[in-house]
């Protein structure tokens, strides 16, 4: 009796394996109408002569309601973590764009955050490389991508967060931190502190946005 149920249950077994296998092949020639693929250039956000940064960036929207982000970039400060967030607004579509002339509007010689903000919206998803995707994770320097001792970043992660899901088409990707003296790291010296968080002693250069693409390139 005992060994017809164990037969019985690789029976079950196997033919959930055919039907599954069935399903991924139906897949393969029919794609679902909720994969959606985006990929875009990423383009300089400040002076020239202050970061020369390109990249590549591509988000997909899969049918298990996850989101993955994949981002290629290369003249980031080096050995240096990079904040990276989906910026957007979170609702009716609304297609934003990434800081263009006119942008420094304190004439201070950089785009700041708040100065980025009016054209890209804000945070979706925080681009980390483990833990949190939230507003929370957005200056978690500790798990945000690294760029190598050249100054080139790859970086993929796939994900759950609702808003980055909802708003997929939407985003523009932002990625940050610029070591404008070149010191080797963020400090107060390059730029002085974040204006979006004055008294924080968060410094300038970890929160400068270096490159920016998306829907609206
Ligand atoms: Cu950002």
């Amino acid at each position: 009796m005992k060994f017809r149920l164990l037969s019985l249950a690789a029976v079950v077994t196997a033919s959930t394996f055919a039907a599954s296998g069935a399903a991924v092949a139906a897949h393969d020639t029919n794609p679902s109408a909720k994969v959606a693929s985006y990929s875009y250039g990423l383009n300089t956000v400040q002076a020239p002569t202050i970061s020369g940064a390109e990249g590549s960036t591509r988000i997909t929207s899969l049918p298990n309601g996850k989101i993955r982000v994949q981002v290629e970039a290369s003249g980031l400060s080096p050995n240096l973590p990079h904040a990276m967030h989906l910026h957007g607004v979170d609702g009716p579509a609304t297609d934003m764009a990434c800081p263009g002339a006119g942008a420094d509007s304190d004439g201070d010689g950089f785009v700041s955050v708040p100065e980025g903000a009016p054209f890209y919206g804000g945070i979706l998803a925080s681009l980390t490389t483990s833990g949190g995707t939230g507003g929370a994770d957005a200056l978690a320097l500790d798990r945000f991508p690294v760029a190598d001792a050249d100054g080139h970043l790859t970086y993929s992660r796939t994900f759950t967060n609702d808003s980055a899901l909802a708003n997929a088409d939407t985003v523009q990707v932002v990625v940050h931190g610029i070591d404008v003296n070149g010191s080797g790291t963020y400090d107060l010296d390059g730029a002085g502190e974040a204006p979006l968080v004055p008294g924080s002693g968060v410094p300038f250069e970890a929160t400068m946005p270096v490159l920016c693409g998306g829907v609206a390139n």
